[in-house]
């Protein structure tokens, strides 16, 4: 079988990498062995031991069963090219925050050279039967950077979060640029049919495009194949370690009941409106007052970008203003939690909660959705309240209570909803969420992925085959006399 090679801005570094996406496509490379290659700033000169030279070299990290490389890029560079271009950038407009969008032409700059190098870095490993998968918005031009290069392996894309609409994708002012990057993959796999819907969109109004009936595109002399791939988790080892760790993970006291909400600190994830909608509760419903308790825990992330900071402070008066209100002796309503917590007692602590809020503005996908659901007893589960502007309502909407991050009212009644929910109607959803998360998990998506890109690698064999016998040339090679 041909070498897998995944490309991602991180990589599992560390022995004993964890993390959604790290854990997921581990399994498949310890599996299948392969290389993975990642990116890390700091010093090139310190990194080589040699100047450095018009070819960047990539730094091994031993220890794990597959390769890992991994290219060192200058601090101010990495920093233009990741909270820059990547994170001030391409986050806000693809999460539909064009008014956080802080376009400096520098920090284009440095990202197309950071995609540069790292192909000119890759294509220096690569075998021709190897087949590339690269991950996320870090890297939109690697394959037509690769291209360059004059690799001509499959190389496969995913994006992890959504995929802008066609009426913000102007403030990027270089639309044309970002279809040719797409372009130059062979599989383009998005989280879910809405982004699919969009990225078609995008390409519909590009002169030069054309949309062919198997629902792939055809730009300039390139075509690409557009698919959703709705991204799953480890969903049956989840449930195990959240039912051995929630004995150790209990908050309050037994009648109280817990709604627990677990994100990056990142204004993507509606933190805010989740802390008014919980005010609101207690104010409208005030049979929950001293009853319930709203745990949430959010990682601190991109610090150095301005909006991150803006978040941060306004949580902070929020939760104090909420506490201010409603605590009492022995009684404060909302914990909030500004750092990472051990995924085994995040496990544990979902399936404490009776209620999971996932209550994202825009989302990729949202694993903690499916985290939730899989932490649940069947005999006694929590439930799930979901936004709808999640990836993730696409295959748990119709089983979640289906809440809108704008309208605070709705929001608290849902909730309310949840609390009030008798048991036989909590088992039957839960039931059908978990079916679709254990089924559906991480390495049905990772497969369904490399499998359609192996069948767009053997069509593309098959087309090149015709051509050449359309030409009147025989595609055998003549058996040479011994
Ligand atoms: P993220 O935006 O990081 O991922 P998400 O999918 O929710 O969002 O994954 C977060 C992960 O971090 C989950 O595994 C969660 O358990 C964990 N986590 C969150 N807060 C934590 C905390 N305080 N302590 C410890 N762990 C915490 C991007 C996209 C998503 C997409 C994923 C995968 O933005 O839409 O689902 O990639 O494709």
């Amino acid at each position: 079988m041909s070498r897998l090679v995944v490309i991602s801005n991180r990589m599992p570094l560390g022995d004993n990498p964890s993390g959604g996406l790290v854990v997921a496509l581990r399994d498949t490379m310890e599996e299948q062995g392969g290389l993975w290659v990642g990116i890390a700033q700091g010093d090139e000169a310190d990194q080589s031991g040699a100047p450095q030279s018009p070819v960047p070299r990539l730094q091994d990290h031993p220890g794990l069963s597959f390769d890992r490389k991994c290219l060192t890029v200058p601090p101010e560079l990495y920093d233009d090219y990741y909270l820059g271009y990547s994170n001030s950038v391409l986050w806000p407009l693809c999460h539909g925050r064009t008014d956080l969008i802080d376009l400096q032409q520098r920090y284009r700059k440095a990202y197309i050279e950071v995609n540069r190098r790292l192909a000119k870095a890759v294509a220096l490993y690569l075998k021709p039967d190897d087949r590339i998968w690269v991950h996320d918005y870090h890297l939109f031009p690697l394959a037509d950077a690769l291209r360059e290069e004059g690799v001509l392996n499959p190389i496969g894309f995913f994006l992890h979060i959504p995929f802008p609409s066609a009426a913000n994708v102007g403030a990027l002012t270089h639309v044309g640029e970002l279809a040719k990057w797409l372009a130059a993959y062979d599989l383009v796999g998005l989280q879910t049919n809405r982004d699919v819907a969009s990225c078609l969109e995008v390409f519909r109004t590009l002169p030069g495009a054309q949309m062919l009936m198997d629902g792939s595109i055809r730009y300039r002399d390139r075509m690409v194949d557009l698919k959703s791939f709705p991204i799953g988790i480890e969903a049956k080892a989840f449930g195990q370690m959240a039912a051995r760790t929630c004995g150790q993970s209990t908050l309050a006291d037994d009648d109280s009941k817990l709604v627990i909400g677990a994100d990056r600190l990142d204004y993507s994830k509606g933190l805010p409106q989740r802390f008014l909608a919980f005010d609101h509760l207690l104010e409208t419903r005030d049979e929950w007052r001293g009853r319930i308790n709203y745990l949430q825990i959010a990682s601190p992330t991109r610090e150095d970008v301005q909006a991150y900071r803006e978040i941060r402070e306004e949580l902070e008066q929020l939760s104090g203003a909420i506490n201010g209100r409603f605590s009492d002796i022995g009684y404060t309503p909302l914990q909030y939690l500004h750092r990472t917590v051990d995924r085994n007692r995040l496990a544990g602590l979902y399936r404490n909660a009776k209620v999971g809020l996932v209550i994202p503005l825009a989302d990729g996908m949202n694993l903690v959705a499916k985290e939730y659901v899989a932490a649940q007893d069947p005999a006694d589960p929590g439930v799930l309240v979901l936004s709808g502007f999640a990836g993730a309502a696409e295959q748990l909407g119709e089983h979640a209570l289906i809440a809108n991050p704008y309208d605070s009212h709705q929001m608290a009644e849902c909730i309310h909803k949840a609390l009030s929910m008798p048991l036989t109607e909590r088992q039957e959803r839960h039931a059908a969420l978990l079916e679709n998360v254990l089924s559906e998990d991480v390495a049905w998506w990772a497969n369904s992925f490399l499998k359609a890109l192996r069948d767009k690698a053997m069509d593309e064999d098959f087309l090149q085959l015709l051509a050449q016998l359309r030409e009147g040339q025989s595609p055998l090679k003549p058996v040479e006399a011994s």
